[in-house]
C-alpha cells in the first residue's frame, strides 16, 4: 500500500527509471551482469544467442565478477550524473548466483550510500532469499510471473532446478508459482516494492492474465508489466507471433483496474547502461574502459 511507504523510498522511487514514469526521461539505470545462471527454463528464453545489436532480457556482451562489476558502476557514475539505480538482471536469474549478486550489492554500497538496488528474478529463490534482501535494504524487486495455473505454466517452463532436483511440467509451474507468490507477499509485507513482469504469450496464457494479476496484487504487488513475447531464436517458442503493442495495451486497460500499470517498459538487455531509450552498453563495455592514469 502505498500509504505505508517510508519518505526516503518514496524519494527513491521517483528517481527510479522503471517504477517512476515521470523519471524515466531523467534517470538512468546501470545493469551488472554478474548472474549467469538460471535454475529454470523458459520456452522463450535463449542466452546462448548473444548479440551487440540485440535487446531484450538475457542478452548481454560480458560477464562479470563482483569486483570488476563494482569498478564498471565507478566508471559509468563518473559519466552519467543522472544514474540513480543499480539493478541486477542476469544474464541468468539474480537469485540462481545470490553469492555474486549479494557480493556486488555489498561491494557498491562500501563506495556508495545513496544508490538505489533493484533485481530481477523468476522468483524461484525468493523463499530462500527474501529475508537476505531485505536485509540487504533492497527496496525494489521484480518478479517475472506468467502463470497461476500449472497446466498453462507447464507450456511456459521447460524444466524447474530446485534444490538439486529437477521438475518438469505441471509439477515445475506449480512449484515455480508456489515459491513466486510466497516470494512476493513475504517482500511487500516487508517494505519492497514488487514489480511482476508478465509476459504475453498469445493463445497460451492471455485470457488467464487478468486472474494473476488479481492474485499478485491481493500479495502486495506495487504494479505489473505485462510484455510482449520476443520469441528469442533457438528457443522454444522461436517461431511464435510477437505479440503486438495493440494487444497488449488492451491487457493492460483491463487489468489497470485492479493495479498500475507500467507502460514505458523497454525489454532490456542484462548489461544495458543509460536512460531506458538508449542503449549505451557497447560504449560501456569493460573493453572499452580508459587505462588508468
Ligand atoms: Fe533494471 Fe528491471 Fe530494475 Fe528496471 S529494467 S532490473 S526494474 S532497473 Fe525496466 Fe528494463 Fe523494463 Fe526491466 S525497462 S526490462 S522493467
Ligand atoms: Fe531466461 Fe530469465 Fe527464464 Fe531464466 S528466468 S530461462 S534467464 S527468461
Amino acid at each position: 500500500c502505498p500509504g505505508t511507504i517510508s519518505q526516503d523510498l518514496l524519494e527513491r522511487t521517483k528517481k527510479h527509471p522503471c517504477y517512476s514514469a515521470d523519471a524515466h526521461h531523467k534517470y538512468a539505470r546501470i545493469h551488472l551482469p554478474v548472474a549467469p545462471r538460471c535454475n529454470i527454463q523458459c520456452n522463450y528464453c535463449n542466452r546462448k544467442f548473444d548479440c551487440v545489436n540485440e535487446s531484450r532480457p538475457g542478452v548481454t556482451s560480458e560477464v562479470l565478477t563482483p569486483q570488476l562489476a563494482k569498478e564498471k558502476f565507478q566508471w559509468v557514475k563518473e559519466q552519467i550524473a543522472e544514474l540513480s539505480v543499480v539493478g541486477i538482471a542476469g544474464p541468468g536469474d539474480a537469485l540462481a548466483d545470490w553469492q555474486f549478486t549479494r557480493e556486488t550489492i555489498e561491494q557498491i554500497k562500501e563506495i556508495d550510500n545513496d544508490v538505489t538496488f533493484c533485481l530481477s528474478t523468476n522468483g524461484l529463490m525468493l523463499p530462500e532469499y527474501a529475508p537476505e534482501i531485505v536485509d540487504l535494504g533492497i527496496h525494489h524487486v521484480t518478479v517475472t510471473a506468467n502463470a497461476l495455473d500449472p497446466e498453462i505454466g507447464a507450456k511456459i517452463y521447460k524444466h524447474v532446478s530446485y534444490k538439486g532436483q529437477k521438475y518438469e511440467g505441471a509439477k515445475a509451474a506449480e512449484l515455480l508459482s508456489l515459491n513466486q507468490l510466497a516470494g512476493i507477499e513475504y517482500l511487500a509485507k516487508h517494505e519492497v516494492l514488487v514489480k511482476v513482469n508478465i509476459v504475453l504469450i498469445k493463445g497460451i496464457n492471455d485470457r488467464h492474465i487478468p486472474d494473476l494479476v488479481k492474485k499478485v496484487k491481493e500479495l502486495g504487488a506495487f504494479i505489473t508489466n505485462i510484455m510482449p513475447l520476443i520469441p528469442a531464436p533457438g528457443s522454444a517458442f522461436e517461431d511464435y507471433p510477437q505479440t503486438s503493442m495493440k494487444e497488449i495495451n488492451e491487457m493492460r486497460n483491463i487489468c489497470q483496474l485492479d493495479i498500475q500499470q507500467m507502460r514505458h517498459c523497454r525489454q532490456c538487455r542484462a548489461d544495458a547502461v543509460g536512460l531506458l531509450h538508449e542503449d549505451r552498453s557497447q560504449e560501456f563495455r569493460m573493453c572499452n574502459r580508459p587505462p588508468a592514469e
